[in-house]
């Protein structure tokens, strides 16, 4: 069987590490799109040169035309600009929102069977337009937040308990930004949820308050770290387990901005929410109940996120 294509449109900070994750993982032969001359080229060849050593195979391409996504089973999208210190996601929109539409251009003539994760920000309202240019089927059109904010949430957690991040689950519902609900009574340690550990006396409310802040505030402490730009390793990792969880069928129930129409009293918007991601997709949004307060908070997010939308159709009319 011919190795799975993997297109990522943008070969910055994020769409390098991709190539390279997908690399070591061995997901598929990969081509590297930018605008950018030389830079999608020089990675792809970097990459490559990698291969004896770390002991993989694949093709790996860099290009500047459209025409090499042709038949991608797989499109990352990272093309745009990131964040600088004292930006908001918000701030990117208008810049952000041209390039989805060449993006969606490109995608629907080369790779309309494509399951498509895109990445840029602000996410939750790139994701819809990006669904609206490529033309392509909601259900294999999905963002990816909430793995990064559930991983963030997870390593603060491992370090408050002392305990191996991998047997920390978390759950983080909701937009992609200040507004995003980490829920507590659905993240555990080894399946015991987190309202019980404060009983438990493993930690105090104040400072699960702490960690929740520090969660939602968690791209904003990299970007003020990194000062040029914002976080890569780790949202590139994220994309990845969604990628994987399509190409191999995995069926993983993963957080993502997906498509509801329906679940959660919601119709037709992108917003985060638990999906099960597989061969066809985004193959169920999983409609969990939420308290009172936990909905308030969801209904504060996706009101955020359904004024972004707003802000694009202001922008482009031919959006709706
Ligand atoms: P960066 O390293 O600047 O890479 C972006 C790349 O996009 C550059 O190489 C550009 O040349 C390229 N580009 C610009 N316009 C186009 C176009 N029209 N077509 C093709 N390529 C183009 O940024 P990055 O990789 O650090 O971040 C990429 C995006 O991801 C930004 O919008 C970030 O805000 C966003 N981001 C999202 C998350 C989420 O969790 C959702 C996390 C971190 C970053």
């Amino acid at each position: 069987m011919a190795r799975p294509k993997i297109a990522l449109i943008g070969a910055g900070q994020i769409g390098g590490t991709l190539a390279h994750l997908a690399a070591i993982k061995e997901l598929g032969d990969v081509v590297l799109f930018d605008i950018t001359e030389g830079i999608p080229q020089g990675k792809a060849l970097d990459i490559a040169e990698a291969g004896p050593s770390e002991g993989f195979d694949g093709t790996f391409k860099g290009t500047n035309d459209y025409k090499d996504i042709a038949g991608a089973d797989v499109c990352i999208v990272t093309a745009g600009v990131p964040r600088k210190p004292g930006m908001s996601r918000d701030d990117l929109l208008g810049i952000n929102l041209k390039v989805m539409k060449s993006v969606g251009e490109g995608i629907k003539a080369h790779a309309p069977k494509a399951f498509v994760i895109c990445i840029t920000n602000p996410l939750d309202a790139m994701v819809w337009a990006l669904q609206q240019y490529s033309g392509l089927p909601t259900e294999r059109v999905v963002g990816m937040a909430g793995v990064l904010d559930s991983a963030r949430f997870r390593h603060f957690l491992s370090l408050e308990f002392g305990v191996s991040m991998r047997d920390v689950t978390a759950f983080v519902l909701g937009g992609h930004g200040d507004t995003m609900v980490p829920l507590s009574r659905y993240s555990t340690v080894a399946g015991i949820p987190l309202p019980d550990l404060v009983d438990m006396g493993w930690t105090t409310q104040e400072k699960l308050d702490a960690i929740i802040q520090r969660t939602r505030d968690g791209g904003a402490e990299i970007v003020g770290l990194l000062k040029t730009g914002s976080a890569f390793y780790a949202p590139a990792t994220s994309a990845i387990e969604m990628a994987e969880s399509y190409l191999k069928d995995q069926k993983r129930v993963l957080p993502c901005a997906a498509y509801v129409k329906g679940a959660y009293g919601l119709k037709g918007l992108y917003v985060g929410v638990p999906t099960v991601i597989g061969a066809k997709g985004v193959e169920k949004v999983i409609d969990i109940k939420l308290d009172r307060a936990e909905q308030e908070m969801f209904d504060k997010s996706v009101s955020a996120v359904k004024g972004l939308v707003e802000a694009c159709k202001a922008i482009d009319p031919t959006l709706g």
